[in-house]
């Protein structure tokens, strides 16, 4: 095997490494140092090797393009598992299976996994580098593609090394192979791995397996595998939070800077929310972006809520990105970023349903096929996955906050909830208290949009939007949630959103995207002490009067069919909140019982 000399003085990663290149055999080891000449360099391998296309330099500078395994385009729920030492800890809401068990199927599947490929050590900072807030985790992966995604995702390389030389910092291990070992001399394809997928996690020994898969959340273990599932334990075990938040700072025309954290289930706009751009009326106010995905929230030595974006890019979901609903992430992907199961024009360029008005008239499609409108038409297919991706660096967003990356992070004064609901959620409402709003978050859910993923219109429960994300029982999720008001002085506010309610004839009753603006202000003027509302059983909602109106023409009628809380339709809400609670029942705290019986009270 060829080596190079380890970058690191840390013994204990070293033999960790050898022993993990005794296990999957590759056939050369690739220590990361994360420069740009490093970067440069695998592009090219990447380019030589069929996976990327680099776009062209004139219309998209220092872009590249890949295209996906059509058996590998999204995360894989039913393959991620919690490894707890008691199924009990995982909680019914993850898959889960015996540590000691797991732990001999992923050595079988790592046996001799990387033959034929490089094995990259990738070393990482989630959050910046030397934060009290940050941690560190290295990646062992067979994946390139992987490596210089995570480039633009995370902070990797020499820096990182160096911290973990001191000493100091626990060092979360993740291993990923995509499962397609080379025989001597066998030909790559552009997108290797393997029908048999596992994303697993370790939560006691805090450790990360992902095999099979090459795609986003599955393989760049930072994101959803590290910053979410161990670090909600991590979080858990120390005082804090690892939330599926993105954070914006709201900055009045004083001055005044406002930051609120915000999660929403997918499909509600949550990166539009984080780059907003207040409608032309709201003079002198302006949004900026902190993070678009995870937030990491703790208590201060006051006792005060702060929090740090623990990603450097955005790996955001291209169809329905385009200059009129996201200028700020169209800026942002101009240049340096790579596109992932998008289309290909013939000019080099990208194309994604929803980018433009009028489609290109001809394009290679996600699959490598010759699309045209009149192809899409004839065979529903889409030219770009609609779970397609673009992988871009926070840096180049032009709002993103001058604080992003301050070490001691930002403060939060509010946390919003939101989901799709067609129906019986108001625009905004405020919750009473904390616990309240926690019941509120616990409770959060969204209509199903696709008809492939179920029946369209019937509403799925995500709490917190962690669903998917939160490595342990969601019944002791809600329990910290509740116990972190006994650490602050303040808490921050709590709201929930819903910008998708209808009207009888199932037109949108908000025109949503810049207008939303107007409510994130009736948010802050109430953080601030400023805005008047409405005690309704359910919260605290905004009047007519309370509302920002200039700019916009939209009428009292309107608003209170946007606002109304209907008694029937809430007391049918509650039934569907207890049908969640069923499953948590034995984990539950008892405030969400005491919540529940509160709001059927007033209802
Ligand atoms: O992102 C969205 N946001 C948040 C913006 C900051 N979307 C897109 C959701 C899919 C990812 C929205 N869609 C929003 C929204 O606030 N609202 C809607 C629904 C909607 C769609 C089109 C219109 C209005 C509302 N069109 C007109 O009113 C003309
Ligand atoms: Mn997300």
């Amino acid at each position: 095997m060829k080596k190079t000399t380890p970058p690191t003085t840390s013994k204990h990663l070293i033999r960790w490494v050898e022993k993990m290149a005794e296990l999957c055999q590759p056939e050369r080891i690739h220590w990361v140092d994360g420069s740009q000449q490093e970067y440069d360099r695998l592009c090219q391998e990447l380019v030589q090797s069929g996976t990327f296309i680099q776009l062209n330099p004139k219309l998209w500078p220092g872009c590249f393009y890949a295209r996906s395994a059509p058996n590998d385009v999204a995360r894989v729920e039913d393959r991620t598992f919690i490894c707890s030492l008691s199924r009990d800890n995982a909680g019914p809401t993850n898959n889960w299976e015996d540590p000691f068990v797991m732990r001999r199927r992923l050595k079988q599947l790592f046996r001799g996994s990387m033959q034929g490929r490089t094995m990259y050590v990738l070393p990482f900072s989630m959050g910046p580098i030397g934060s009290p807030m940050s941690q560190i985790g290295v990646q062992l992966t067979d994946s390139p593609y992987v490596v210089v995604n995570m480039r633009i995702m995370a902070r990797i390389g020499k820096p990182v090394f160096a911290e973990i030389d001191k000493d100091i910092q626990r060092v979360v291990p993740c291993m990923h192979s995509v499962g397609a070992p080379l025989a001597p001399g066998q030909q790559d394809v552009p997108w290797p791995c393997n029908d048999t997928k596992y994303i697993v996690h370790f939560p006691e020994t805090r450790e990360i397996w992902s095999y099979g898969s090459g795609y986003g959340g599955n393989a760049l273990l930072g994101k959803k595998c590290f910053a979410l599932r161990i670090a909600s334990n991590i979080a858990r075990d120390e005082g804090w939070m690892a939330e599926h938040m993105l954070i914006v700072g709201v900055e009045s025309p004083v001055g005044e800077k406002t930051y609120i954290a915000a999660a929403f289930p997918s499909a509600c706009g949550k990166t539009n929310l984080a780059m907003l751009i207040p409608p032309k009326s709201f003079k002198g106010w302006k949004v900026w972006t902190v993070g678009d995905d995870i937030a990491w929230i703790k208590p201060d030595e006051k006792g005060h809520l702060r929090a740090i974006n623990p990603e450097a890019g955005f790996f955001g979901v291209a169809p329905g990105t385009s200059a009129r609903t996201n200028p700020n992430a169209m800026a942002t992907l101009a240049r340096n970023t790579i596109f992932t199961n998008v289309a290909l024009t013939p000019e080099g360029g990208v194309w994604w349903e929803g980018m433009t008005d009028e489609p290109p008239a001809e394009c290679t499609d996600w699959r490598g096929e010759r699309w045209t409108p009149e192809i899409g038409k004839a065979t529903g297919r889409a030219a770009a996955h609609p779970n397609g991706r673009f992988t871009a660096p926070a840096s180049q967003c032009p709002c993103i906050d001058p604080d992003w990356e301050n070490p001691a992070g930002v403060p939060i004064s509010a946390i919003v909830f939101g989901g799709r609901r067609a129906s019986t959620l108001p625009l905004v409402y405020q919750a009473f208290n904390w616990s309240s709003g926690v019941y509120l978050g616990a409770t959060m859910g969204s209509e199903t949009t696709a008809a492939a993923t179920g029946a369209v219109g019937k509403v799925r429960r995500d709490p917190m939007a962690m669903l998917p994300f939160c490595g342990y029982h969601m019944g002791d999720y809600f329990r910290h949630w509740i116990k972190m008001q006994r650490n602050l002085t303040s808490t921050p506010r709590i709201f929930h959103v819903n910008w998708f309610r209808k009207d009888a004839d199932g037109h949108f009753l908000w025109p949503g995207f810049s207008e939303n603006m107007r409510v994130l202000r009736w948010i802050v003027d109430r953080v601030r002490g400023r805005a008047l509302s409405l005690e309704s059983p359910i919260g605290w909602t905004p009047r007519y009067e309370d509302m920002h109106w200039e700019g916009l023409d939209f009428d009292r009628q309107r608003f209170e069919a946007l606002q109304q809380v209907d008694r029937a339709q809430w007391k049918q809400e509650v039934i569907g909140h207890e049908e969640l609670f069923l499953d948590l029942h034995d984990h539950l705290p008892p405030e969400m019982i005491y919540e529940r019986e509160l709001l059927i009270c007033r209802l």
